[in-house]
């Protein structure tokens, strides 16, 4: 009986220790350290941003040349006083082992979130080998560090995996036990990557999780993706600053997230007692159609479709003008044509759900590019 006692009372004060860490204030000794590779990324800036949040030490590695979110950056180190030092900056590139082997051992961090990756699917085939480099071989450098360092025990790992996994998709909806199919350089790259680090798991022990996230986006989102590019050329219709928006593949369909919904599921995973792999996604998919459909409808302008395929044009039905129009150049050599995620494992076993609809993840967008057109006015 005093034994179990005991086990009751230590579990008791586990989980009280367990939940204060996690409503830990922003004050105080940082409860751990992070380390963010990709942080000036669309996902790296909100990912730091939340760990901030959880009084976390944060070490984001950036390219010395990228100027992609500099104000967010910007942003994140003005929340360092002269006592508090928890953003840091380091540079360095993936490419480069020994300088991911010099940081992981100097910073010797609690977490690794791997985020940096040629992260564009349609460049990685004019730079296939760049792409297999980083989103490849760039992965395998860190778990090999974190394997030569003995910190397979003290370091847990993040691989930021990817719906491209499933390119040609053998079942709609796809889970962890899809089988994969790549279509593009990047998918081919990513796949090597989810491997490596799953063989690091099996092999070595290192407490390594892949994060199969479908695609999820933002205001931070880089301009050249797609739902960015709309809400960008939507935006600059309505101030009379672009007419016709130019597209690829209309038809293509993707199970679209907030991104901010989707940085918070990495740290889960790191929170759990086994090392995992997980379908991230919000379960609806939509075409780029009804992407485009839905943004031009926030500003007021209904669209009519006619011809089709790669003659395909959308004009505004009140002033009969062409304001979308296909162009081939922005067609891939081979196509992910529908993705469609089931994110029950992770709805079930870290109790994640995403936040944002489709409805609201577009107003997000929409109202952010408005504001950001209309300041460039102003200017
Ligand atoms: P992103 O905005 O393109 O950010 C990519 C980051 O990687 C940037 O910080 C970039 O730095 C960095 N990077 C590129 N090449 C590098 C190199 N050689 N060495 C070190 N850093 C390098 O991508 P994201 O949307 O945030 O996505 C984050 C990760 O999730 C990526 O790995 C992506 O492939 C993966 N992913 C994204 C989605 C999605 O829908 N967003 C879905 C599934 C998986 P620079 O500023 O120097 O360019
Ligand atoms: O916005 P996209 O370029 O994203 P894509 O290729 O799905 O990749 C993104 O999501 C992946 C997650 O599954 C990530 F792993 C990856 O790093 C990246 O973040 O294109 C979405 C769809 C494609 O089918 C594309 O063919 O939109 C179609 N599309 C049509 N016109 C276009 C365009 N894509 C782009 N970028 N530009 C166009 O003009």
């Amino acid at each position: 009986m005093k034994v179990f006692l005991y086990i009751v009372s230590c579990l008791a004060i586990l989980v009280s220790n367990l939940h204060a860490i996690e409503n830990a204030p922003e004050t105080g000794t940082p409860l751990k350290k992070a380390l963010i590779f990709g942080v000036t990324g669309q996902d790296g800036i909100y990912l730091a941003e939340f760990l901030l949040d959880k009084n976390y030490e944060v070490h984001g590695v950036k390219r010395s040349d990228s100027k992609k979110n500099a104000n967010c950056i910007d942003m994140l180190l003005g929340r360092n006083s002269d006592e508090k030092q928890r953003f840091v900056v380091h540079y360095g590139d993936l490419r480069d082992k020994v300088n991911t082997n010099n940081l992981i051992c100097t910073i010797m961090p609690d977490e690794v979130y791997n985020l940096a990756a040629q992260s564009h699917v349609k460049d990685s085939f004019d730079v296939p080998a760049y792409t297999i480099d980083v989103n490849g071989l760039g992965v395998l450098h860190i778990l090999e560090s974190i394997r030569m360092l003995n910190t397979e025990k003290s370091i847990r790992f993040y691989q930021a995996s990817t719906s491209e996994l499933f390119g040609k998709v053998h079942e709609i909806p796809q889970t962890e036990l899809t089988p994969f199919y790549p279509r593009s350089p990047y998918g081919v790259a990513k796949l090597c990557a989810h491997w490596i680090s799953i063989n690091y798991r099996e092999a070595y022990n290192v407490f390594s999780c892949n994060g199969i996230l479908f695609n999820h986006e933002s205001p931070l989102r880089d301009e050249t993706f797609v739902t960015r590019k709309i809400t960008l050329a939507a935006s600059r219709y309505k101030y009379g600053l672009q007419d016709i928006l130019y597209i690829g593949n209309l038809n293509a369909k993707r199970d679209w997230g907030y991104a901010k919904d989707y940085v918070e599921v990495m740290w889960l995973m790191l929170q759990q007692s086994t090392p995992e792999d997980y379908v991230i996604a919000t379960g609806i998919n939509h075409t780029v159609r009804e992407f485009i459909e839905q943004a031009y409808k926030y500003i007021g302008v209904d669209i009519k479709w006619y011809e089709s395929d790669q003659n395909e044009y959308g004009i505004d039905t009140k002033t009969g003008k062409v304001i979308v129009a296909v162009k081939p150049e922005f067609f891939r050599p081979t196509e992910v044509d529908v993705v469609l995620g089931n994110a029950e494992k992770a709805r079930n076993s870290l109790k994640w759900m995403p936040k944002t609809s489709f409805n609201e993840l577009l107003q997000i967008m929409m109202e952010s590019d408005l504001k950001k057109i209309s300041k460039e006015i102003e200017r």
